[in-house]
């Protein structure tokens, strides 16, 4: 791998993170399973019933914070990144830290993190150490505001797009793991790295929505395969 390309974009989605224990989003005993999507997923579903929302992202902040691990396709991501430094980013979809933990550090949190709150005045984000409830409050503003979950939800604008786009713009080769293609833009970053000429392969448990856009794929877990991508 750090003999053949010199420019890589990874893409990580709910799949890498489910051999750790983190349940993934669409699968039949996934976290949606006993939620609307619009009830937990969108600004309007916070606005109608913001407990709601909170329990379902502490259930999430407690598993978290209590056993989980990263994986070794985590640490596989992170001894890449000590191969490639700045030839390296990865680009999370998750909203868990594994990837830190793992030793990640080139890495854009798209979709926000869970660890954090956020001002929904300034916008300023601060670091959450215990769950979400009324008491978590900003200290920018006077009296402080209570923080929303530091997440991107659907039709809110994802995080660190411009430094993406130019990466994927400039990548040699584009990898996604464990996604299922189904949310854009992320979903559209395949199309982007192959008009700049890229080479792109996907890994995943089964073929992605958007499987025929990519040149190579490998199919099976992400904890088994991505080590030895990087061997
Ligand atoms: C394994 C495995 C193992 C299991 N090994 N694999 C039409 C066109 C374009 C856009 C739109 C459109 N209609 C609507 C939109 C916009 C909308 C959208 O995409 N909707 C779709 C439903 C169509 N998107 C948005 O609103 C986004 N914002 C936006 O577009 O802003 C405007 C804009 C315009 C122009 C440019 C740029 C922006 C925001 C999307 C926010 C998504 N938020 C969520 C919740 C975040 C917080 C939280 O975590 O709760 O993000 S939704 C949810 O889905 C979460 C995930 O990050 C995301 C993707 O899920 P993921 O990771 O793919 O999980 P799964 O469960 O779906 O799949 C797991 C896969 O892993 C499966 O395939 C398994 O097989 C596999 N797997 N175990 C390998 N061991």
């Amino acid at each position: 791998m750090k003999r053949m390309y010199q420019r890589i974009v990874v893409l990580t989605g709910a799949g890498i993170s489910a051999e750790s224990g983190m349940k993934t989003f669409r699968a039949e005993d996934g976290l949606w399973e006993a939620h609307r999507v619009e009830d937990v997923a969108t600004p309007e579903g916070y606005r109608r019933d913001p407990d709601l929302v909170n329990r379902f992202y502490n259930q999430r902040w407690e598993q978290l914070n209590n056993g989980i691990e990263p994986n070794p396709a985590h640490h596989a991501l992170a001894e890449l990144e000590k191969q490639l430094g700045k030839g390296l980013l990865v680009v999370t979809q998750n909203i868990d830290d594994l990837h830190e933990r793992a030793g990640s550090r080139r890495l854009i949190h798209m979709h926000g993190e869970l660890n954090k709150g956020r001002c929904p005045r300034s916008q300023q984000v601060f670091p959450l150490l215990e769950p979400f409830g009324n008491d978590n409050l900003c200290t920018c503003c006077v009296p402080g505001q209570v923080l929303r979950p530091h997440v991107v939800w659907f039709g809110e604008m994802p995080l660190g797009l411009d430094r993406i786009y130019r990466a994927l713009e400039q990548c040699e080769l584009f990898i996604s793991i464990g996604t299922s293609g189904t949310v854009y833009p992320a979903a559209g970053f395949v199309e982007m790295a192959s008009h700049g000429g890229a080479d792109t392969l996907e890994i995943n448990l089964e073929p992605s929505e958007v499987h025929s856009q990519f040149s190579h794929h490998q199919t099976g877990r992400a904890g088994e395969l991505v080590p030895k991508l990087v061997e």
